[in-house]
């Protein structure tokens, strides 16, 4: 793309706006200093690198087999660097447990700050933040389907033991590196077939975050968010971590709910929940993914309801209260063009919803003017968005449209294709 031009025509989309009221290089300035979180795991199909060929459990698939998924710490670190650099604006990078790097022996109720030592060197020479999740998942402690409210004791403890050390990994991610950490606990907990006891196994789950979250915890460094779950593969009929007991542990003991786009009903959205969940909790943790037609963590792509997320955010101003995670994990394609196009996406949704100009928008509602209101929803659509996204990427030193994907075909042809 030739620079002058893509100048030229940012001058005119900043002329356009600007009769809106909108200043485009101050909307330009925010944008670039939104955290978005990067999910580890798309860079090797949430194998993680503590055990060796563990099977993917927990409800949750990854499927494909497009060639070049990193194998190491070392490999995982340069494809998410590569990424990084095709995608403008601020990145946190989201760990796994399992994405520990030692080489000592350690099970998931052993971890401690140092196996992630590495990790934290990493994020400093970068200047990123990092966030956490313990792993429920990919276990023999796992294989009931139970975990933290495994009605076995020993269980149980394992469990609670992982996401006492995992938020300590948190805390120290925080204090080392100066950004909060954030930290989403998520069970896969549930049963295929019908159950007698609802209750049990989520009074159970309730008393083990209690004891996880118990004595001294350090919430300016980490905050902690649960996540919630309508069902998965083989917990069709009953998910401990449901809605309602998110949103109600999170409410009565002060931590975040996780929404995760693909863990509602097929068409109940994320979008809807974020100012209802706003009014009660402090902060929020988003998971955005793309459901198509079962939680299939597709890739994130510019759908109406991306942006919904972004204008539910961007509107009511509570984009600093919520922290936007991604999480999707495809096999199928590059995995590094999964993240850079998932992450532009997000970054594009963002950009959308502040090149609005809100206020007026909303005095036509107030007014009851629907008509003007959806007169300007859908003119808004065809403003020169395009230009303004190209200047964004450009001055932010990363390839402007499609050029990415020349980038990633080279990173494929010298290194990917390379790991066999
Ligand atoms: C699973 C949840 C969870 C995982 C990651 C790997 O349905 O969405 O967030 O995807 O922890
Ligand atoms: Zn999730």
């Amino acid at each position: 793309m030739n620079e002058a031009n893509i100048i030229k025509a940012y001058e005119l989309a900043k002329e356009s706006y600007a009769s809106l009221g909108i200043d485009t290089d101050a909307v330009l300035e925010k944008l670039k200093t939104v955290p978005i979180s990067m999910h580890c795991w798309q860079g090797d199909d949430v194998a993680g690198f503590l055990f060796k060929d563990v099977a993917l459990s927990g409800g949750i698939q990854v499927t494909g087999n497009y060639p070049g998924a990193a194998r190491t710490v070392a490999e995982l670190r340069q494809d998410a660097e590569k990424a990084m650099s095709l995608i403008p604006g601020t990145k946190k990078f989201n760990l796994h447990a399992i994405y520990a790097d030692t080489d000592e022996k350690v099970d998931l109720n052993e971890i401690e700050p140092r196996h992630f030592a590495s990790w934290v060197d990493w994020a400093k020479k970068l200047g990123i933040g990092l966030d956490f999740n313990p792993t429920c998942f990919s276990h023999p402690m796992a294989d009931t389907g139970f975990t933290i409210s495994s009605a076995n004791k020993e269980i149980q403890d394992f469990w609670v033991e992982h996401c006492i050390r995992s938020r300590k990994v948190a805390e120290y991610f925080g204090r080392e590196l100066g950004i909060p950490c954030v930290t989403n606990y998520w069970f896969p907990d549930g049963y295929k077939d019908i159950p007698v006891d609802r209750e049990g196994p989520r009074r159970r789950m309730m008393e083990g975050l209690d004891r996880v979250f118990a004595g001294d915890i350090d919430e300016k460094n980490n905050r902690n968010a649960v996540e919630s779950k309508v069902f998965g593969i083989g917990a069709e009929s009953y998910t401990v971590g449901s809605n309602e007991f998110c949103l109600g542990y999170a409410v009565s003991r002060n931590k975040m709910v996780c929404l995760d786009a693909g863990h509602f009903h097929p068409t109940e959205v994320i979008s809807d929940k974020v100012s209802s969940v706003l009014l009660y909790t402090k902060e929020l943790l988003l998971h955005v993914s793309r459901p198509v037609r079962w939680d299939s963590d597709h890739v994130v792509i510019l759908d109406d309801e991306l942006q919904n997320i972004a204008h539910a955010l961007v509107r009511p101003g509570l984009l600093d209260r919520t922290h936007i995670g991604l999480d999707f994990f495809d096999a199928s394609i590059n995995r590094i063009a999964a993240w850079t196009i998932g992450t532009r996406n997000m970054e594009k949704a963002l950009l959308m919803a502040m090149l609005e100009p809100t206020e007026k928008m909303l005095e036509m509602e107030l007014a009851g003017d629907y008509t003007s209101r959806l007169a300007m929803m859908e003119e808004l659509k065809t403003y020169p968005f395009a230009a303004v996204w190209d200047y964004y990427c450009m001055t932010n030193g990363v390839p402007v449209r499609e050029e990415w994907l020349t980038a990633v075909k080279e990173y494929e042809r010298d290194v990917l294709s390379k790991r066999v």
